[in-house]
């Protein structure tokens, strides 16, 4: 993908990891940050969503600025928090990844170049359409089921709807809503699409994380997002009319950003 990169500084490509209780492993996650993709300086945040061990000292003590919610909000909440704190860096892209090492952060250069080509305006990781080191036969099923579920309700094959690296243009990230504070993952997308910005994915490398806890628990975590999931579809009124089947597309019509940035 051609990106064009030019002598004048440009706007930074913010690399948001929320993290809480991460400190076994968010050092190594931010000494891996590249600090420039195709000629953007990267700036790497760490969203500390009221962790009580020693993720904020660590992340500072690696060379990561620190964004510190105050009290343990949610998943939801610290990349509502991350989103903001990108936008108001005036960033050119804001991307974001577990802060566990599940994700690849030398992938950024791919995660964020159609949103620089300004091909798209959300980009998603898919790690079905890359390379999955360890994934728990549970988890693969999990995944693959609301996966089946999003892409169904939202009439486009998604192939990762659960995925946690992710890429918003700018003015995706100052408009995007998330609906709770629980998590992103399904009400990011199904905002986004709903607003008409365009989606794409790539193809990127996954390993489940060897230290630290997970907060996913099947039962609060079906309770807490497919309520959320029905209202955000209700409200925003999907019909099956909208299915398309381009690798990126944008729900019609699409954001008048969006065509201008096509057109430009
Ligand atoms: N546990 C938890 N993680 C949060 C929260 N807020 C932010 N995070 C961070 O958000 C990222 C995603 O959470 P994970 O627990 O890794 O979720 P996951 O990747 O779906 O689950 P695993 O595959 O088990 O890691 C991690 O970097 C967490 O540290 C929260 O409220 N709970
Ligand atoms: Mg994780």
């Amino acid at each position: 993908m051609a990106v064009a990169v030019t002598e004048a500084a440009l706007p930074p490509v913010v690399l948001f990891l929320p993290a809480h209780n991460e400190d076994a492993t968010v050092a190594e996650v931010i000494e891996r940050v590249p600090a420039e993709v195709y000629g953007h300086p990267v700036h790497c945040v760490v969203v500390d969503d009221g962790s009580v061990d020693s993720t904020a000292r660590v992340a500072t003590t690696a060379g990561a600025d620190v964004v510190t919610l105050g009290r343990h909000a949610g998943l939801g909440a610290a990349v509502r928090a991350g989103l903001a704190e990108g936008v108001a860096r005036g960033a050119a892209a804001v991307a974001f990844c577990d802060a566990d090492g599940e994700y690849a952060p030398e992938q950024l250069d791919r995660v964020v170049a159609p949103i620089l080509a300004g091909e798209a305006d959300y980009v998603v990781g898919s790690r079905f359409r890359g390379r999955i080191e360890r994934m728990h036969s549970h988890r693969r099923f999990g995944n693959r089921v609301l996966t089946w579920a999003l892409a169904r309700a939202v009439g486009h094959p998604i192939t990762d709807g659960q995925s946690g690296y992710r890429a918003l243009s700018a003015d995706a990230a100052a408009s995007a809503r998330i609906a709770h504070d629980f998590n992103y993952a399904q009400v990011l997308t199904l905002d986004l699409l709903a607003q008409g910005f365009r989606y794409t994915e790539v193809p990127i490398s996954y390993q489940f994380r060897q230290y630290g806890q997970s907060y996913v628990r099947l039962i609060p975590y079906l309770c807490a997002v497919v309520p959320t999931m029905w209202r955000e579809l209700q409200t925003r009124g999907w019909k099956p009319a909208e299915r398309q089947s381009s690798t990126t597309w944008a729900r019609k019509p699409a954001r008048a950003s969006s065509q201008r940035a096509r057109s430009s």
